[in-house]
Order: C-alpha cells, then sequence, then structure tokens
C-alpha cells in the first residue's frame, strides 16, 4: 500500500487493510506459538476475558518480539511517524464459541490537545492468524469516529469486569449498529488503526479458534509533549495501569539479552522524574470531537 493512501485512510476512516504483510509460513509459525501460548493460560484468565476471548500480555511472552520489530512493520511505520515507538501487545484469541467483543475505543489521553487533531498519537497494528469473517468474529468498527462524534461514545467507558466477562450480552455495547462496517481479512493481512476508533468484533460461531496478535506503535514518539511521552513510558514498563494485573510484572526491560536486543530503539525511554505521567482519561471530551 503505498505510504499517502496509507496515510489518507487512517486520517479519514480511521483504520486501513494491507495486505499479505506476513507470508504463509511467517503465519502458520505465529499459530504454532499462539497455541502454545493459549494452552498455557488457565481457564480462569479466558472466562475473567471472555469478550475479548484471551488478553496474553507480549511483556510475558518475548518469544513474540520477531513480531514486534517486523522489518515490513517498520517500514510502514516510518512512512508515518520518524520516531517509532512500541509500548504494549496481547495474543487475543475468540474460541470457538466466543462471544462478541464489546464496543470501545484503546485511547487514554483525552484530556490532551492531541487527541484532536487528524493524526493519531497511537496507532495499534493487528495480525488475524487466521482467515476472518463475521462466522468466526472478525473486527467491526465504525469508520470515522477517531475524529467524529458519534452516539456510540456515549456507551459508559468499556475497560470493566462485567463487559470482559460477558455475562450479559443484551447490554448495548455488544449490539450490533447500522454503521458498523466488518473488516474481514487473510491472514497474514495488517489491519492498522487509531487507537480512538470505535471498534469491537462479532461472535465465534465456528469450532476453531480465531487468534489476533495486536501491537501497539507510537509513530511519532519524540514528537509527543513530555507528559504523553512519561505516560507510554509507565504503559511500556507496566506501571500504573488502569487495569488489572500482578503486583510485580516483567517488562520488555526483564527480558533476557538475546530477546531485548531485537527491541532495540523501539522501546519507549522517557525520563525526566519532574513530568508527571499524562492522566488516565479513557472517555473523550464529547464537545472536542469533530460533528458527525
Ligand atoms: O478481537 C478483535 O478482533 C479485536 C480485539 C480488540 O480490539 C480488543 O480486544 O481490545
Amino acid at each position: 500500500m503505498h505510504a499517502d493512501l496509507l496515510k489518507t485512510e487512517l486520517k479519514e476512516k480511521g483504520f486501513a487493510r494491507v495486505p499479505a504483510v506476513l507470508s504463509d509460513d511467517e503465519v502458520a509459525n505465529l499459530r504454532l506459538r499462539a497455541h502454545g501460548t493459549l494452552f498455557r493460560q488457565s481457564s480462569g484468565h479466558r472466562a475473567r476475558y471472555a469478550s475479548n476471548g484471551s488478553l496474553c500480555n507480549l511483556a510475558d511472552n518475548p518469544e513474540y518480539v520477531d513480531l514486534i520489530s517486523h522489518p515490513r512493520a517498520m517500514e510502514l511505520l516510518r512512512t508515518i511517524g520518524p520516531d517509532p515507538r512500541w509500548t504494549s501487545g496481547y495474543l487475543i484469541s475468540k474460541p470457538p464459541g466466543g462471544p462478541p467483543l464489546f464496543w470501545h475505543q484503546d485511547w487514554w489521553g483525552w484530556n490532551t490537545d492531541l487527541s484532536y487533531r487528524d493524526e493519531a498519537a497511537q496507532l495499534f497494528f493487528m495480525y488475524y492468524l487466521a482467515d476472518t469473517t463475521r462466522e468466526n468474529g472478525c473486527l467491526r468498527v465504525i469508520p470515522g469516529s477517531h475524529r467524529r462524534r458519534h452516539p456510540l461514545h456515549d456507551l459508559p467507558v468499556a475497560h470493566n469486569e462485567t463487559l470482559a466477562r460477558a455475562t450479559d450480552l443484551s447490554l448495548p455495547a455488544f449490539a450490533d449498529h447500522p454503521d458498523e462496517v466488518a473488516v474481514e481479512v487473510c491472514a497474514g493481512d495488517l489491519v492498522i488503526g487509531d487507537s480512538r476508533l470505535l471498534h469491537g468484533a462479532y461472535r465465534n460461531l465456528t469450532g476453531n479458534e480465531r487468534p489476533l496478535m495486536t501491537l501497539w506503535y507510537i509513530p511519532d514518539f519524540g514528537g509527543l509533549p513530555p507528559s504523553v511521552r512519561a505516560r507510554l513510558t509507565a504503559i511500556y514498563r507496566r506501571q500504573e495501569l488502569d487495569l488489572e494485573h500482578d503486583d510485580t510484572p516483567l517488562t520488555p526491560d526483564d527480558w533476557p539479552p538475546p530477546l531485548r536486543a531485537r527491541l532495540g530503539a523501539l522501546a519507549p525511554d522517557f525520563a525526566d522524574p519532574a513530568v508527571a505521567p499524562e492522566p488516565w482519561q479513557r472517555a473523550p471530551l464529547i464537545e472536542r470531537l469533530a460533528s458527525a
């Protein structure tokens, strides 16, 4: 995909699909590893994150660092911004029969002015390790919702245990919406999205796992305000997260040198103790979004 088209799609729609970024061999290899990672998850984990399917933090699973620093992804990132960094990532796999994923957006810094500009401060890179359709739980998005007001912005902030456990599928966060667009992909395609974009996923009506590697990048770390760089560095180090986590979670800085070395300069490294990290603000200030 041409860099200008990628940037235009990200700006206008909030997401873009880049076909065939991973080879069939890379997908097969990642799928094997993903099944291994999922095998190690407890049934409690999968029930706690039933709506997502699983939420396996890659800081605990460094064997995916080759995907994090994938040369093709790096090339694409550098067309978007001059100082790319990686903050975090998850293996998110919807099991056979898994419920829909609730509507949400992933941006956390809605108090800052940069949340209301055209360009994304943070991007998700999603690699599905199986072809996806509505039937096996593909992604669904509200195009343009990264910048424009949408009725789904009025739902309560989505990151909570009730939604994650998917115990009440009658809640509006799980409902179909007339504006939604299904993002069906072939395994190995890359979906790049603005973290402000409203998205969710359909239920998995098939008998197979639908694994997804989600990675979070910052295209221009150096261009962001100090408080945002401080928060991103804290996210990378799994400090003060607003989600549940172990008391002393592993971070990529704990990885053995050969694995840590593969991250290279992708690690956020803001280090001014006088700067407080940008506060968590998961809900947009509706009046500052463009009207629909
Ligand atoms: O499962 C998907 O297709 C999307 C995953 C996602 O956005 C999430 O779990 O936050």
